[in-house]
């Protein structure tokens, strides 16, 4: 758990858990002809907002309404391909969203030296200091009536000592900004919470919101979580990891 703190959520057995595969062929792109936002470092310092401590909180702010359209079309121009689930009753979360993914160490790199390793500087997960993202980025779309069930992430071993300890969220539309600006995002987007619990009690409820980004532990310690449906408008997601070495 982060921060040499005392306690974490223990996952039972028998929860549906999730492994973001970054072979999906179908669904992954090279970077080769992409439309990738280059980011400039973050001007202003980036807060943390606590929501379970270091082991759930949220960056406001962390990329403008435009660089969100920017991936937001980037998304679109990868294309969506659907992602269904057999459900609970076959030990899988229930899921229905539309997702893209693209290998790119470059924009990997990019997010995380804009300012992600310095809201990581005091964070250490048994001891171990996180180095940068997964470059597998993976984008999810929602749109009215989709949701993905309650399910805990796993942590990846990526070799070399390296692994996946944080899962990385970054909201590209929700909140007023979004409805007001840009294109894809305008409609305004009613539910899409992303919901923590521990031991059945709700921990935090994210509302999101284009430009936030929200991290939380995964592997052994992760909570469980789900992404509500949407009941008005569209959710676009962007989704990495955090690697620790
Ligand atoms: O889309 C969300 O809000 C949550 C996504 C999620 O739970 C995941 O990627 O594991």
């Amino acid at each position: 758990m982060a921060g040499g703190k005392k306690g974490g959520t223990k996952v039972k057995s028998g929860q549906a858990q999730e492994r973001e595969r970054g072979d999906d062929a179908a669904a992954t792109a090279s970077t080769t002809g992409l439309p990738l936002p280059s980011l400039r470092k973050r001007s202003a310092s980036l807060s943390k907002n606590e929501l379970r401590e270091l082991d759930l909180f949220t960056v406001p702010n962390f990329l403008s309404v435009k660089e969100c359209e920017t991936f937001i079309q980037c998304a679109l121009a990868l294309g969506f391909q659907h992602q269904g689930s057999r459900g609970p009753t076959y030990g899988e979360a229930y899921r229905d969203n539309g997702r893209a993914s693209v290998q790119s160490p470059a924009l990997a790199e990019n997010l995380w030296e804009a300012g992600l390793n310095l809201v990581f500087s005091d964070i250490d997960v048994h001891g171990r200091r996180a180095v940068g993202l997964n470059p597998n980025i993976r984008f999810y779309r929602y749109t009215v009536g989709q949701k993905f069930g309650q399910h805990i992430d796993e942590s990846v071993e990526l070799g070399e000592g390296l692994a996946t300890e944080y899962t990385l969220l970054i909201y590209l539309s929700g909140g007023e900004e979004s409805c007001v600006q840009g294109k894809a995002s305008r409609e305004l987007l009613v539910g899409g919470e992303t919901v923590f619990y521990n031991r059945r009690r709700i921990v935090a409820e994210v509302p999101p919101v284009a430009g936030m980004a929200l991290f939380h532990i995964h592997g052994q310690h992760c909570m469980l979580h789900e992404a509500r449906v949407i009941a008005k408008g569209v959710k676009y997601v962007l989704r990495s990891d955090v690697i620790f070495s």
